[in-house]
This record gives structure tokens, sequence and C-alpha cells, in this order.
């Protein structure tokens, strides 16, 4: 009893500060940084569609221009204030010119309007995606190929595939896709079951073939066994489990309002971007010691995905996607479904998009947020040396995640965000769905004797080796944006004296990055940490404030750095990056990705070798799957996972978990009608 009473007073102190900034945000409308509404959607469309009545436009990115940060961060410390003026940038396609529109959403008001004419496109509309793969079916040597193979033409369905850059001197005017096709017949599984050696070529902006190749017949891999879908899969299956139940009675311990985000000691904003994704901004932790809200991470998202396939067949060479970039990654979120993609605790939020017309299309589900317990240990310790005293304190880990899931053709990503009470975000991506295989006449591996680019899978099905790369844009701002980046080398230092026991031991050697230069950094080289520092705000102790980079993925790439699809990719070239902060770099493959020629790169920019040290800056970070497929991965992959942590170091003066209340005892008693557990 004794015991109580102290344990509701801290969590009174504990709980005070956060309600109050929560009630402000609340007083006010709209946050600056909340994507486009639908009616934002439909004023932008109309503008647009109004100046141009009568021509076809091809909306292909749409969304929020960016506030200044200094409009954002002023607006946030008084939102009473007015927020800084709410703008959009749409980048359409009419005339087979590419447009950059900004549009000033409270006047409704076209603020500019002009033609990008350098190389490259930006992402490709789903409508114009599905218009291309269409045209093979009434495209006569298509319709012959297929008859020649013995297909049903109705049972074939196309994807379109970005052509990439190799060193052709192309018109720039033509927006070229490829067009592959798969044979369904008995199947849903298309991408286990491809039409090998047909290429149709697209203009997209035509929207008419301006290419055909029929190269060589090859078997179509069997229907048999590529079936993933619960209601046909046949038995034997293994047992269910015994039911589980997530339960939280009191309902779940963050607040959502509007987009932005409370939970235990963080406050955030979540957003979602066609090309990018999820966007978090804002990131803030209330430091309980210091009794106020520290700013830690300005904006995270991912930049780019760079995924290059190794098999070059004429068919294949060319597949080396930027799924952000052509594909529009958050384009292709997909709504997540309750109980199987997100926790029955979860909560989910709806997102809008402009469709290839430009007009408002609604997504339910977009993200999921959830309380995840799942039987992991905070902190905990056992004392057994004091003599006749066993001291046992442990304390269950309890974090926030903001999920969302991009389809992307083939690939399933999942992507989370985790907000730990200690302090740390955690970045994670879940790479799961169909493989890309190449349909080949082998059907054992004794009979192949040359280079096919991948493993066996199945009966004349190849899964060809690629690589997934992630690139994030992670602009911390530790305690405010004047940052340095620290590379801590940790490096082996040799006893002096021979007769001494020890022949030798590691010490740290950090360095502050002065320029651009200084912050390339290629992991499995040299042990480093990884340090976005403060330099202006120290500890007690007078160590600098910071976070610091702790990667789950080491990989690097393997192309060589004259490889075209390695020039658009030269963002992959190092595992980090630091960049001065500049609001028209977000893009690590470039705004114009598509068949862009590799100029205006995180790489290209870093080579300016600007000032980095005591500026707001942005680190990148790259992490790397090397995919060589394995049969499990047939006829569906086993979700594979990597990623990083943003763990304080030094951040606070002393252990913040130490201040963690546990959560209420939950009686399921209460719940007897409806649990499982008795
Ligand atoms: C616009 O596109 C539609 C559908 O593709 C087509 O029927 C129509 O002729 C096009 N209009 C113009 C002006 O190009
Ligand atoms: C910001 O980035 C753009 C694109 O890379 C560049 O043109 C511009 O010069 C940069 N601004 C500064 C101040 O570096
Ligand atoms: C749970 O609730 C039941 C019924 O209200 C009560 O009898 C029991 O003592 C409670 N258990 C705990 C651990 O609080
Ligand atoms: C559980 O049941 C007890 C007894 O009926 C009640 O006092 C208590 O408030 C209930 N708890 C919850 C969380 O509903
Ligand atoms: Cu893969």
């Amino acid at each position: 009893m004794s015991k109580e009473i102290p344990n509701k007073m801290e969590k009174l102190l504990f709980f005070l500060p956060l309600i109050i900034p929560l009630l402000s945000v609340a007083a006010t409308c709209r946050h600056p940084l909340d994507p486009l509404s639908s009616s934002e959607f439909e004023i932008i469309r109309s503008l647009i569609t109004n100046s141009n009545p009568s021509t076809n436009i091809t909306f292909q990115y749409v969304a929020l221009a960016d506030p200044t940060k200094q409009s954002v961060l002023s607006w946030l410390a008084n939102p009473k204030t007015r927020p800084p003026p709410r703008r959009a940038t749409a980048t359409i396609r009419f005339n087979k010119a590419t447009h950059e529109i900004l549009i000033d959403l409270e006047k409704k008001t076209m603020i500019s309007n002009r033609v990008y004419s350098g190389t490259g496109y930006a992402p490709f509309t789903f409508e114009e995606q599905f218009a291309a793969a269409a045209l093979p079916a009434s495209h006569p040597p298509f319709v012959a190929a297929m008859k020649k193979r013995g297909l049903k033409l109705e049972e074939v369905v196309c994807a379109c595939f970005s052509v990439g850059w190799f060193g052709e001197k192309r018109k720039v005017e033509q927006r070229i896709v490829k067009v592959q096709c798969y044979y369904l017949d008995g199947s849903v599984n298309l991408y286990m079951r491809p039409v090998e050696g047909v290429t149709v070529t697209v203009d997209l902006d035509e929207m008419k073939i301006i290419g055909f190749r029929d190269r060589y017949v090859v078997p179509i891999p069997k229907a048999g066994g590529t079936e993933y879908r619960e209601s046909m899969l046949k038995p034997p299956f293994l047992p269910p489990l015994n039911g589980m139940k997530m339960v939280q009675p009191d309902g779940p311990s963050f607040q959502i309002n509007g987009h932005s985000v409370s939970w235990a000691n963080w406050n955030f904003h979540v957003s979602l971007d066609e090309r990018a994704g999820p966007i978090i901004s804002l990131a803030s932790i209330y430091d309980i010691q210091k009794q106020k809200r520290r700013q830690v991470m300005y904006r995270g998202f991912i930049s780019e995905l760079f995924v290059p396939y190794m098999d070059l067949n004429e068919e294949w060479y060319y597949r080396t996607f930027f799924d952000a970039g052509e594909y529009g990654f958050g384009q292709c979120a997909v709504p997540l479904q309750p109980l199987r993609d997100c926790p029955e605790n979860a909560v989910f939020m709806d997102t809008y998009m402009a469709a290839g017309d430009g007009r408002p299309m609604k997504m339910s589900n977009t993200f999921c947020i959830f309380e995840r317990h799942g039987g992991d240990i905070m902190w905990r310790h056992t004392e057994g040396t004091i003599p006749n005293t066993l001291i046992r304190e442990t304390r269950a880990e309890i974090s926030l995640v903001v999920r969302m899931v991009a389809a992307v053709g083939n690939y399933d990503y999942i992507v989370d965000w985790e907000f730990k009470q200690s302090g740390s975000i955690i970045a994670n991506v879940g790479l799961t769905g169909l493989l890309e295989v190449r349909a080949s006449k082998y059907t054992h591996k004794d009979q192949i004797k040359e280079e096919v680019y991948g493993p066996l899978l199945a009966e004349n099905t190849i899964g060809v080796r690629h690589d997934h790369f992630l690139t994030y844009h992670l602009d911390l701002d530790i305690d405010g944006d004047a940052n340095s980046f620290l590379k801590s080398n940790l490096r082996t230092i040799r006893s002096q004296d021979p007769d001494y026991p020890r022949r030798s031991y590691w010490t740290v050697v950090t360095e502050t990055a002065k320029t651009e230069a200084d912050a390339r950094i290629k992991f499995g080289f040299q042990q480093d940490e990884l340090v976005v520092v403060n330099p202006n705000q120290r500890t007690r102790m007078g160590n600098p404030v910071g976070y610091r980079l702790i990667p789950k993925s080491t990989t690097s790439p393997l192309l060589s750095a004259d490889d075209y699809p390695q020039i658009r990719g030269a963002f992959s070239n190092y595992n980090v990056w630091v960049t001065p902060y500049n609001r028209s770099e977000k893009w690590a493959s470039g705004l114009y990705t598509d068949q862009s020629h590799g100029d205006d790169t995180l790489a290209t920019w870093s080579l300016r070798d600007r000032e980095i040290e005591d500026k707001d800056i942005v680190m990148w970070y790259t992490m790397g799957f090397h995919h060589v497929p394995c049969q499990e991965d047939f006829p569906l992959m086993p979700t594979l996972s990597s990623g990083f942590e943003l763990r304080p170091t030094n951040f606070f003066e002393s252990n913040p978990v130490l201040k963690v209340t546990p959560p209420h005892i939950v009686n399921l008693t209460n719940f007897s009608q409806t649990s499982n557990h008795n």
C-alpha cells in the first residue's frame, strides 16, 4: 500500500506535461504537414484541368509542397499563430511535356507552371500501367505469339516494367515501358508463370506499341504448386495453434489527433506521400528529467528503393527498378486487413491520393498504429550477490508501431516505424510477396551447365538473383537543427610493453565530419559508431547530446560503378551519407527517376562537398538485401526483414526507462465472455 502512493504521484507527474501540449494541438484545425485532403486534391485537379480543358492530362505526382522548416517550427512553437501557407506541387504530363505546377491551396491559384525538359520522368500512374498492359491483347503479332504457344489469350495478363537507361541517347520525349506477360490458366500466381521470350515495348504518351520481340519458346511453368489462397489450399495442414487475444480494456494508450500521434513520451506526425509512402515528421520526446519536450527527428521517410536484377538476358537486363521514383511506393500502399496485417488492438488511418486523372481516391486502412506487447523485455536485473538479499526487477517492453504495406507489383514491403519509451526509433522493412522468376527449359539442377542467373526453384522456374536497397532520408534535429555528424572509429591498440599480460585493446577515435566527403561511409571495412550530435548541447557530464545509427544491414552494391543501373542508383554506393538540409534534395534517385541518367542523385549532390559541421544536416542510410532466392521463396516468400535503430546516445542524463510505469494489470475475469483464455 505504501508503495502505491508514490507510484501514482509519479504517474501523474509523468502524464501532466504530456497532456498540455496535446490540448494545444487539438485547439488548431490543421497541421501544416497534413497530407492533401480530398477537397484539396479537387482544387488542384480543377485548377489544372480548367486551364487546359481540351487535353488529356496525366497527374503523375501530386503532393503537399513542403513548407519551410522554419515556418513549421515557429508554428509548432505557437500553434495559435497562422500556419504556413498550404501549397501543393503537381507533376503532370500532357502534349508530351512534363509540367511542374505549384498551387496555392488557400487562394486557389496557380503560383507557377513550368515545363521540365531535362532527362527522366515522374512516376507512372496506375491507369497508364493498366492501359499499356492491355495493349498486347489486340496486337496481331502478340496474338500470333500466344497462339503459337497454344495459350488462351483470355488467360494472359501483362504488367509494365520501367526500361531504365543504358547510355543510349534516346529521344528525350519518349516515355517507354516494357510489357511482360504471364499465364493464369488455373493459377492466380501470375508471377510464377511468365510467358518468357516475348517482350512488348509501349510508348506511354502515345499509348501504343512501338516494339515487339518474340525470341524463343520455353515451357510455361506449371500452375500446380503455385496456389497461396487460404480458401484454395489443399490439406494436409499443420494443426492450428490455440487462440490468442490482445485486449486493452481501457483502449490504446496513444491519442491520434488528425495525423498527430502522442504516445507515452513521444509526439510525432504521420502522413502519406504518393512517392515515399509513410513520412514521420516532428518526432519529439518528453524528457522527464529535464521536464521538457525535445526534438529528435524533423522528418524520416524512405527516399528510394532500388531493385536491380542480375540477369543479362534480353528480356531481363533492363529490370533495375526504382520502386519510389518509378512506381510511386506510397501509391502502391494497400489497405491493411484487421487481425491479419495488424493486431487486434490496432487503430487504422485512411488516406487520399490522386488518381491518374487527378481525382481524389480514398484508401481505407493505409496505416495501422498499435502498441506492441510482444513478450520482449525492456530491461531487467537479478541481483544475487548481496548476502541474504535477492533483487529481481524486470519490465516488459511495450512500444508503438506505425505500419504501412506497399505492394509494388509482385513484391510486398511491410514498412514499420517503431517508437520505444527508451527514446529509440526503429525502422524495419519486411519483404514478402512473390518473386520475379524466369521460365526456363530446366527441370533439375544437374541439367544446368550455363549461367542462368539464379537457382532452380521449381520445374522450369529460375528465381533470378537481385538486390533490394532501401535508402532512408533521416533529417535528425537533435535539440534543434544545428547538428554535427561524429564518426567514432574503433581501433585496435597494441600494448607497448612486451612483458605486460595483455597484448591489445580497442579504443575509440572520434572525428567530426567537416564536409560531405567525410561522411560517406561504406560498412564492412571498418567499425564505426555513427552519431548525430548537437555540438551546442551537452549533458552535465559534458558529452554532446546525440542519436546513434545502429544498422542491422551493412550490405553494399556489387555492380560495377560504371554499370548504368549503378550510375542511376549511385546513392547506394555508400551506406551512409550526410548532406546539408536542402528542401529540394528529397529524392535520392533524383526528382525524375524513370529513364534518368543519374545526373541528379544523392551521389551527385554530395560531390559539392558542402560543409556539414554544426549545420542543419540530413543523414541518409541505405540498407540492402542481396537476394539469392531459395525453394522456400516459392510460391510465395516468407517475410525477410531488416532495419535500423536510432538510439539516444548521451541524449538523456541517465536511463529514461527507469521512469516507465508498467501498464495496469488487466483482470481477465471481466472478459470471460469474449476471451479464449478460460
Ligand atoms: C482523352 O482520353 C480518352 C480516353 O483515353 C480518349 O477517348 C479521348 O479521345 C482523349 N481526348 C483527347 C482530347 O485526347
Ligand atoms: C538545393 O538543392 C538543389 C538541388 O540539388 C540545388 O540546385 C540547390 O543549389 C541547393 N541549394 C543550396 C543552397 O545548396
Ligand atoms: C479479478 O476480478 C475478480 C472479479 O471481480 C476478482 O474476484 C479477482 O480478485 C480479481 N483479480 C485480481 C488479480 O485483481
Ligand atoms: C472488472 O470487474 C470488477 C468487478 O465487477 C470492476 O470493479 C472493475 O471495474 C472491472 N474492471 C474493468 C476494467 O472493467
Ligand atoms: Cu527479393
